[in-house]
Parts: structure tokens; sequence; C-alpha cells
């Protein structure tokens, strides 16, 4: 039994990048382009992107996100003002109704404090997102280079 938790663990964490570009569905929700970056070592955060539509009539709200990659991940807003960047924690990412809304870099984006172990290239791990509607869905996550500025998903190969 033992052998069987440990692989099929190891599988969740180190799926290949086959899996790149799939996308959840939640409701009217669909969930995808999920990617972060590799980082160097594991003591700075990581990223989290993600895009998000709202194929309903109903508007909905990210409220929070987590995964076992990090003992701490939340939402946070990249604000510039007067020349300098900050990053306020975000309590909720709006969905409105027929939009896709994108945790991007430059915008919303997860931050994850406190990495189980360094992200290397080729990587994915879950994250699991809650919504204030439509509930939770887990989405796999791609980790992308360091430079990587986000997925090409409309590669059809
Ligand atoms: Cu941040």
């Amino acid at each position: 039994m033992r052998n069987i938790f440990l692989g099929s663990l190891a599988m969740v964490l180190f799926a290949s990048a086959a899996q790149a570009c799939e996308t959840a569905a939640l409701g009217d929700l669909a969930i995808g382009d999920a990617w972060s970056r590799a980082t160097i070592g594991a003591t700075r955060p990581a990223v989290f992107y993600v895009a998000i539509t709202n194929a309903g009539a109903q508007d909905d709200a990210l409220t929070g996100i987590t995964t076992p990659a990090a003992a701490m991940a939340m939402l946070h807003e990249t604000v510039v003002k007067d020349g300098v960047a900050s990053m306020p924690h975000a309590m909720r990412v709006q969905v409105p109704a027929g939009q896709t809304t994108e945790l991007a870099p430059g915008g919303y984006h997860g931050m994850l404090m406190q990495l189980a172990s360094a992200l290397n290239e080729g990587d994915s791990f879950p994250v699991t997102l809650t919504f204030e509607k439509a509930g939770e869905v887990t989405v796999n996550v791609d980790v992308l280079s360091l430079r990587s500025e986000g997925p090409t998903c409309d590669d059809a190969s």
C-alpha cells in the first residue's frame, strides 16, 4: 500500500508536461492556462497564474487558493502607484459573467510562500481554487522557465 501511495503522489507532483494547457470545468466556469515559473531554491515565493472564463449569467469571485506545494498561498494584486510597485493581498478577484478573468504578470496573481521544494521547469503541481458561488476546483499548474511570460496553449500539436 505504501508504495502505491508514494507512486501516485509522485505522479501528482511531477506529472509530465503532457498536461499543459488542460482546462477544468466547474459549473459555468472554465479554468485553464494554469502556470508558474521555476524558482531558484525554495526560500523565495513562487507565482501562480491562471485564466478563468465565466460563461454563465451570474458574477462570481475567486476568494482563495491552496496547494500542497506551498504552506501559504495568497491572492495578490500588483499595484503601481507613483512608479512604485506593491503587492497588496486581494481578498477576492471578481470573475464577471461573460468575461475571462486572468491572473497574469503585472496584475492579479497567486503568491506561493514557504514552498515545500524548489519548482523546476517541467514540473507540475495541483492548486485548488475556491470561488464564492461555484465552489472548489483543482487544476494542474505547469512550471515554465524562469523568464517565461506564459504558456503557448494554442499549439495544436
Ligand atoms: Cu505577490
